[in-house]
């Protein structure tokens, strides 16, 4: 497990750096000017999406207490230039990116947690979007909860599904893609108490795409099978630590079964679960390493790794087809 532990701090480490150091198309440094700061009110999500097919990466975040989605985007003098999109709805949480209609070009989803709802933009392939429509949870604008989602075919017939991660109703609510803006109904995929943040990888080792849930209030990641066209198992319970916020994924071990870690963030720390195949996990708590220590070790940042920035390291990633 001690080899496990050093992987996974330094696939996260690597994606700190990613964040905050945005790359330079020259490859000769990756940051000419500094950290390109711009401010989100209370940030709850970042994501670095190719949407406007540049080759180069776009940042995205958004903030709980902000209005607009925050766009950095790559000039070809290695500048950034800084652009706004009003969000439309309230509290938003996470940003996603999937090509929903099939045109080739990068749509973004956006969870907005007090309104209920997840924003559908539909990208022009240009760098521009259509005008967002909205998509709610249950058809009504009860507090559901929306806080984290995943887009993605999930249920095999090759067009982006949603899963959405409730708070309020310790539910995944799965949304069947039709192959352009719109989805099917949602129909509810039971879970743990205040699912924090959902997750797609095939974790059964089945073909198919499984989802793990972080579940703030129980402790635990809920991984639920994929049975196939749309229909999820009980899931398997595995526990993790205090308030599990965020959740990544990869074979941290290379022996062909995906693995995880999640954000304990009351704890501050992060547990490791190892993938042991059959459906069975085991789960170790490995700490978090101070920041300044961290950096001087790899000698490229002067970032810090606190419990903060593992958080919105985790939340980069959501989708592992
Ligand atoms: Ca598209
Ligand atoms: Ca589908
Ligand atoms: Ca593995």
């Amino acid at each position: 497990m001690a080899s496990l532990h050093r992987v996974v701090s330094r696939t996260l480490f690597a994606a700190i750096v990613g964040v905050v150091a945005l790359p330079s198309p020259a490859g000769a440094k990756v940051v000419r000017e500094g950290p390109h700061l711009f401010t989100v009110s209370d940030p709850t999500a970042v994501q670095l999406l190719d949407y406007a097919k540049t080759g180069r990466l776009s940042l995205l975040a958004v903030g709980r207490l902000d209005e607009d989605l925050h766009i950095q985007d790559p000039q070809p003098d290695g500048t950034y230039r800084h652009r706004r999109l009003a969000v439309g709805g309230t509290s938003p949480h996470a940003i996603v990116g999937a090509d929903l209609n099939g045109d080739g070009n990068m749509d973004v989803l956006i969870a907005n947690n007090e309104t209920g709802d997840f924003a559908v933009y539909m990208g022009k392939g240009n760098g521009e979007f259509e005008k967002p429509s909205y998509v709610h949870a249950y058809g009504g604008y009860d507090p559901h909860g929306p806080i984290s989602l995943v887009a993605c075919d999930m249920d095999g017939d090759n067009i982006p599904d949603v899963a959405l991660a409730l708070n309020m109703d310790s539910e995944i609510a799965f949304f069947k893609g039709r192959g352009d803006s719109t989805f099917e109904e949602p129909h509810a995929i039971p879970t743990g108490q205040s699912p924090h943040a959902v997750i797609a990888g095939d974790f059964f080792g089945n073909g198919r795409l499984d989802l793990a849930v972080a579940c703030l209030r129980t402790s635990s990641v809920f991984l639920h099978e994929n049975l196939g066209n749309g229909v999820y198992g009980p899931p398997v319970v595995v526990q993790t630590g205090g308030e599990p916020r965020m959740i990544t994924a990869a074979d941290f071990n290379r022996d062909g079964r995906l693995d995880l870690a999640v954000t304990n963030v009351n704890d501050q720390t992060v547990a490791v679960v190892e993938n042991l195949g059959g459906g069975k996990f085991k789960s170790v708590v490995v700490g978090y390493e101070p920041g300044p220590s961290t950096a001087s070790r790899r000698g490229t940042s002067t970032a810090t790794a606190t419990p903060t920035s593992w958080r919105r390291t985790s939340a980069d990633i959501n989708c592992f087809p």
